[in-house]
């Protein structure tokens, strides 16, 4: 009789609370992704043979996404974030589109490309930070000489789940250049003496299209002798929009961390997902007692409140790592947490 009265539910669209109750309100968060490391040593050869047998004109974007193995449908990186690896060869082009999600690039390797952002030819260099904030047009040209990689971000796990995507192709391949190389870079350059006769948007993105690697590394530089960093994160500068000081993207936050020699992280845990790409050094990140050890290029996520720390190996040399979260998403809904831990191991 029993189970006859809850399949009578089901059929009217009915379910019992108290059977779902412990799923819907756990006592803290449960997240399905996993910690996971995806190597750039293993990846970057299948990369160059996608490069060498696909073109782009048969797929859009010629890109290795990182899926993690907790979040295979939809395929994201961390719950509300995906990361990919993005090849182009000499020559091509990659065509224009927009898409409401927001999206950046960090860049791996080679020099020659520039990414087209409505109407602004933004160029492209190892450890260069590029933003292509949602609904923006953007295509990708290559003129050097020898194949460019770069990690490609969004938030499209959180848009879609949102049920906010939407998507269009340019009509042409490529848009008009309409503006000077790096401009949106260029006028924000000094962060502290900002254009008068610009405003923000109110979408909540920096106008900065380009965070280059030369600025951040004199930022770390200028301060890599005193200044006295976090014990979590090392000296970890946030990337910020000139207009707030804020983050760079209403979804995603982006900071580059130092890790002296000999870093020996304390544990932390926060409800924002984070990934991580190593910019250079060797060391480990211990997640929930999963040690994930990494090396130059390689891909981290570390899930929402995960309990993690960093350690950077080498005695002697320094270890950089660029990361990015949804911490501004948690702290405007009001559901960022953050507590000491330890993660084991
Ligand atoms: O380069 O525009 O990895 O639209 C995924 C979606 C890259 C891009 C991705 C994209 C792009």
């Amino acid at each position: 009789m029993t189970d006859d009265a809850y399949a009578a539910l089901e059929q009217l669209g009915a379910a019992p609370l108290w059977r779902f109750y412990g799923n819907l309100f756990p006592a803290q968060p449960r997240s399905r992704a996993l910690p996971y490391r995806w190597s750039w040593q293993d990846l970057r050869p299948h990369l160059l043979h996608f490069s060498k047998t696909l073109s782009l004109h048969e797929a859009e974007r010629r890109v290795l996404m990182l899926v993690n193995p907790g979040l295979t449908d939809p395929p994201a990186t961390v719950t509300t974030l995906y990361a990919g690896l993005q090849i182009i060869l000499p020559g091509e082009t990659a065509q224009a589109h927009r898409h409401t999600s927001n999206a950046f690039r960090f860049v791996l390797e080679g020099e020659g490309a520039y990414t087209t952002v409505n109407g602004e030819p933004v160029r492209m260099a190892p450890g260069d930070l590029l933003l292509t904030p949602g609904w923006h047009w953007h295509d990708h040209t290559h003129q050097g000489d020898a194949p460019m990689i770069w990690l490609d971000a969004l938030d499209y796990p959180l848009v879609n789940a949102l049920e906010a995507g939407f998507y269009e192709q340019y009509p042409e391949r490529l848009q008009p250049l309409t503006r000077g190389a790096d401009l949106g870079s260029r006028q924000f350059l000094h962060g502290r003496l900002n254009p008068t006769w610009l405003t923000p948007d109110g979408t909540g993105n920096s106008p900065v299209t380009r965070y280059t690697w030369q600025e951040t590394a004199r930022a770390l530089d200028a301060i890599a002798e005193d200044a006295t960093g976090s014990e979590v994160d090392g000296i970890a500068l946030e990337y910020t929009d000139p207009f707030t000081g804020g983050p760079v993207m209403p979804t995603i936050g982006c900071r580059i961390h130092r890790l002296r020699p000999g870093f020996d992280g304390a544990g932390r845990r926060h409800t924002a997902s984070t990934v991580i790409n190593v910019v250079r050094g060797e060391g480990a990140t211990v997640v929930d007692g999963v040690r994930l050890e990494w090396s130059e290029h390689d891909t981290i996520a570390i899930p929402g409140w995960a309990t993690y720390r960093h350690v950077n190996a080498s005695a002697s040399r320094d270890a950089v790592l660029f990361s990015y979260s949804d911490e501004p998403v948690m702290r405007s809904l009001g559901l960022y947490r953050t507590e000491p831990g330890d993660p084991g191991a």
